[in-house]
């Protein structure tokens, strides 16, 4: 798909799909220098293969009858100016444009009406069509009748039809019906009126849609309704139409079952766009048409908003996460308003992935760059999302998992940066696919406030994609001692002994879920299932708000402490439960370490295949237990300036196949860790996982790639 022009720039973007339509992303096209449409508005944009048909619209307050075309099949790309002999069309802004692809016109681009410069609207139609000897050339079409003149309407092609849609007349107000043209025999013919002005339309079986677009002059709202209109009843009336109609039908369908047959004597090796071109379009039906379950959903043009803002791709499967319905699916084009949510002001504050990947940490001023109260004011937002949500999210792949950040914002920034963010647009892949992260977003590192921010802006713009689960950081009686209130107090001036944003994160903390299921196969928690979790009901069951308590004495409390502090056994060799001296040397907190057994009984009593957790530092970012029913991701690198650890996330394809990505230590050390002594005496580091007995070779379960 193709956006060329507008006022805002004249560049053409390319919403790539060689690579499938999970990896499809948008590009810039690379243009040669040389001559341009320039920027300009009210024009046309057709495609006929391989062409991009540009034509005339308003060019530095100029109306034009220019016609560019651009070879979407000659590299290096670039625009040429048509030079065109003969008659030509008056120059023209807010016509309409499209291209016959059957019968006689088949190739012809047909330009209907639009307004002169002189504010005259016009009623003609053109037809522009690029002949055998290379040669291009317009013709007026003939009628009998009288089309009405028509601005900012529609128009398509159906078979032998040419159908104008809506628009705006100089003569009869805004009522204007809906006229059919017949290729044949070139007469116009009226049907019912359709209200509706700078909308778009398509079609598809017989059936025509109405989409967007404005219903008044008076009003500047959009219209937020897609309508539907059978092509049968509205020929009704006109059995010579209906007749006509049905037989091109008939046609398409003959020659869609030859293509089947053809297609299938083929060897298997075309790709399923190789269908998409428009020679096969005017014969094909859904056989052998793959139809993209992705949706292109545009925006309102917002000042100075990035070109993300306008244009996003979604699928069909996440159309859920819009909040749509099936009634109603244009809902999600709600008119956005012209200021910027508080979830977008914080994302664009804080997601610069590149300035932070670059910046030296040592030179940087400690304030931090949004006030009390918009973070005030984004918990209470994040809070209301969060709560309404249950303990254990239900989450489809293609998923991302995140391991522990601890405040280290460099690495959450070089992953948004090497693989992507969850963000709309070029640079970013969350319409393609969902992010969990397993906890421990605070303390230690030195930027918590960023990290625990920007997550709480993308969770609340992306309330059902973003998954924040909760890690044992994210708990006031650790928070208070392992940097985050520290932090609070140094860089938001909350105060020690009535601490308002400190008391307010860890209120919301206490919401947060303790775990994730992945198509009902694979359990992403913090810490483990410890000794106690037998069933994902154990974890269901759990109430909020919910403060963790740390000397456990009943089994409600015991479940949370394994859910959030356990470890597996430090290798496949140890098995049952064991006492976890690190984390728990006087053994008061309960705190354990669970064998592969016991990771085995768990996943088969509940027929998951995966256990996916963070909080261990390992070595390589991620590493494997139970001979592959466990992973554990750690997303922040060299842990407490100390372990030189890769950091990792794991990308959970649809196929269930794992892709770890890696990020190593930074080469120059940077201040992610206040690592004086003094620090690290107060608040040690937890030791990484021992490598011995265990390795990420590949084993039985997970197969990465
Ligand atoms: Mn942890």
């Amino acid at each position: 798909m193709y956006i060329a022009g507008g006022l805002a720039s004249d560049e053409l973007f390319l919403l790539d799909l060689k690579n499938g339509e999970n990896d499809a992303e948008w590009l810039m096209v690379q243009i040669e220098k040389g001559p341009t449409p320039g920027k300009r508005y009210g024009h046309s944009l057709v495609y006929y293969k391989p062409f991009f048909i540009l034509f005339g619209g308003n060019l530095n307050n100029e109306v034009a009858n220019d016609v560019w075309i651009f070879n979407s099949e000659q590299q290096p790309f670039h625009w040429t100016k048509l030079d065109i002999k003969g008659d030509l069309p008056q120059p023209r802004i807010y016509h309409s444009a499209s291209v016959c692809t059957y019968g006689g016109a088949n190739g012809m681009m047909v330009v209907f009406g639009g307004r002169r410069k002189n504010g005259q609207n016009l009623n003609d139609m053109w037809g522009l069509r690029k002949h055998r000897n290379g040669v291009w050339d317009w013709m007026k079409a003939p009628y009998r009748g009288t089309p009405q003149d028509r601005i900012q309407h529609s128009s398509l092609f159906c078979g032998n039809f040419f159908i104008n849609i809506g628009g705006r007349s100089q003569t009869l107000g805004d009522n204007l019906p809906i006229e059919v043209y017949d290729t044949e025999n070139s007469e116009w013919s009226k049907f019912c009126s359709f209200r509706r002005f700078r909308h778009s339309s398509f079609i598809f079986e017989n059936y025509l849609y109405i989409h967007g677009g404005l219903e008044d002059d008076k009003h500047n709202n959009p219209a937020n309704v897609l309508n539907e209109i059978d092509l049968y009843e509205l020929f009704a009336s006109n059995q010579n139409l209906t007749n006509k109609l049905k037989l091109y039908f008939t046609k398409k369908n003959e020659q869609a079952q030859k293509n089947v047959s053809a297609s299938e004597e083929k060897s298997n090796s075309s790709s399923n766009y190789q269908n998409m071109d428009s020679g096969s379009l005017s014969g094909s039906t859904l056989k052998d048409i793959k139809i993209s379950d992705k949706f292109v959903i545009g925006g309102k043009v917002v000042q100075n908003a990035d070109f993300s803002d306008l244009v996003r791709y979604c699928s069909m499967e996440k159309l859920h996460n819009e909040h749509v319905d099936k009634d109603n699916m244009m809902k999600m084009l709600k008119n956005k308003s012209l200021d910027y949510s508080l979830e977008d002001k914080v994302i664009m504050a804080l997601l610069r992935p590149k300035e932070w990947v670059n910046k030296p940490l040592e030179e940087e001023d400690s304030t931090f760059c949004l006030d009390i109260e918009t973070v005030m004011a984004l918990i209470d937002q994040c809070m209301k999302i969060v709560q309404e949500q249950p303990m254990v999210l239900k989450v489809e792949a293609p998923v991302k998992v995140f391991g522990d950040i601890h405040g280290q914002y460099q690495d959450l920034m070089r992953f948004f940066d090497l693989f992507s963010a969850p963000i709309q647009g070029p640079g970013g892949d969350i319409d393609g696919l969902d992010y969990i992260f397993l906890g421990d977003y605070v303390d230690r590192g030195t930027h918590s406030l960023e990290t625990i921010c920007l997550l709480m802006a993308l969770k609340i713009k992306f309330p059902n994609q973003i998954h924040l689960l909760r890690g044992n950081h994210e708990d006031r009686w650790i928070n208070s001692v392992f940097g985050f209130q520290t932090e609070l107090c140094e860089r938001l001036r909350d105060d020690l002994d009535n601490p308002a944003i400190f008391t307010k994160f860890n209120d919301f903390f206490d919401y947060l879920p303790l775990a994730a299921i992945i198509n009902d196969e694979v359990l992403c928690l913090h810490g483990g299932i410890g000794s106690s979790i037998n069933s994902l009901s154990d974890i269901e069951k759990i109430q909020r708000p919910l403060e963790v308590i740390h000397e456990v004495s009943n089994a409600d409390q015991q479940l949370v402490v394994d859910i959030l502090w356990s470890d597996p056994t430090d290798s496949d060799i140890e098995t049952g439960i064991q006492a976890n001296s690190t984390r728990d040397p006087t053994g008061v907190g309960n705190i354990v370490k669970f064998g592969p057994d016991r990771v085995e009984e768990f996943l088969k009593a509940n027929n998951l295949t995966l256990i996916l957790r963070a909080h261990e530092c390992v070595m390589d970012g991620f590493e494997r237990f139970a001979g592959g029913s466990l992973i554990t991701v750690f997303s922040a690198t060299d842990y407490c300036g100390k372990h030189k650890n890769a950091g990792a996330i794991l990308i959970l394809g649809k196929d269930f196949k794992i892709n770890p990505k890696l990020i190593y230590p930074q080469e120059c050390p940077n201040k992610n860790w206040d690592n004086g002594e003094e620090v690290l005496k107060l608040r040690p580091p937890t030791p990484p996982r021992n490598r011995q007995g265990s390795s990420n070779d590949l084993g039985k379960k997970s197969s990465f790639s």
